[in-house]
């Protein structure tokens, strides 16, 4: 029986492409183009699955042009990239890459919040500048992460890695928001506080973003909820592009409404709003969060593992849609 074929969109470790051809027609990207629309379309011609990052939208015209398209597996935990409702009525099967990348995520989180709250890249770009000539009593005083508030807007298990940082490691009173409230099992050793969001925005010395970006949560943050927090507060987003607002955030950091901010993603990324790139007081990095060689080795080899799982008529791991494995058990007689 011919294998089945399986396009890589992005290019990814070697060792994960060569483990995906001993099981399947590999169609890999080692040039790491970043496909187009038409290209996309074009390159998963014949192809039962696809691995697929951030940078792929699959959506409900990309489905209809291949019904051979099976499995969707996203090396992200992050999948808002992709029409799960779409696929799910195509019955194609979409996993993430959830758990494995969530601690290396929340290093990169509190690293981010602590550069903003003292002012890491700022004073790192003044030295390197040739500017530093003295010490002064208040070169690049900034806020204290110890013993602050840190606010967390969406408790997931990344968020809840964050809380543990500052609640355990730095003596942090942390407050969070969230659909729904934790377990009070979980929110006790961390003496977590769920709260609405107004008092999250509100109390927060230090806010983090860690929630999934849907229509609902576009523009979470934006001028209204700025205007509403800390003068000398911070702000984190480790979560999407989209949720903040990054035209209003670069107005109140020019304002000094909110003291700092710290970005790893951003509305239309890899473009920048230009009112961020020519402001002091904020830490942008190129969306690195996960990106740790173990991680990144670990993301690419669980997508590789639901492929695998899944074409070859198993269960993968990490399912976004279980409910297409039960349809097409049920349709097999399984
Ligand atoms: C990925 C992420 O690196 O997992 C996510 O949701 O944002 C990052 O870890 C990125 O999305 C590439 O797919």
């Amino acid at each position: 029986m011919a294998r089945p074929a399986v396009l890589v969109a992005r290019a990814v470790f070697p060792e994960t492409v060569q483990r995906l051809a001993r099981h399947f027609e590999v169609e890999a990207n080692p040039a790491d183009r970043i496909y187009d629309r038409a290209e996309l379309i074009e390159h998963l011609r014949g192809k039962a699955g696809a691995l697929t990052t951030a940078s792929e939208r699959i959506d409900a015209e990309l489905l209809d042009a291949h019904p051979q398209l099976r499995v969707v597996a996203n090396m992200a935990v992050g999948y808002n990239n992709i029409d799960l409702a779409a696929c799910s009525a195509r019955g194609v099967l979409v996993t993430n890459t959830p758990d494995v990348l969530t601690e290396t995520t929340a290093d990169f989180g509190f690293a981010l919040m602590l550069a903003a709250a003292r002012r890491l890249s700022e004073s790192e770009r003044f030295l390197r500048s040739g500017a530093w000539n003295r010490w002064a009593y208040d070169l690049f005083s900034g806020t204290d992460v110890h013993d602050a508030t840190l606010g967390i807007l969406g408790m997931g298990r990344i968020g809840q890695a964050i809380a543990r940082r500052g609640a355990l490691g730095f003596g942090m009173k942390v407050i969070y928001h969230n659909r729904s409230r934790l377990d009070p099992a979980l929110e006790a050793p961390l003496g977590a506080r769920w709260v609405d969001k107004a008092a999250l925005l509100r109390e927060s010395d230090h806010l983090v973003l860690v929630l999934p970006y849907a229509p609902a949560s576009h523009h979470a943050i934006g001028a209204a909820e700025l205007a509403t927090m800390k003068p000398t507060a911070t702000l984190t987003n480790v979560a999407r592009g989209g949720i903040v607002d990054d035209a209003a955030l670069a107005a109140a950091l020019r304002a000094r409404r909110i003291a700092a901010a710290a970005l790893d993603v951003f509305e239309g990324e890899p473009q920048v709003h230009p009112a961020l790139l020519g402001l002091a007081n904020v830490v942008l990095t190129p969306h690195i969060a996960s990106a740790s060689v173990a991680t990144r080795r670990a993301m690419a080899e669980l997508a590789a593992d639901n492929l695998i799982a899944a074409l070859g008529g198993g269960r993968p791991p990490t399912p976004l849609n279980p409910e297409v494995l039960a349809r097409s058990a049920r349709a097999s007689g399984a």
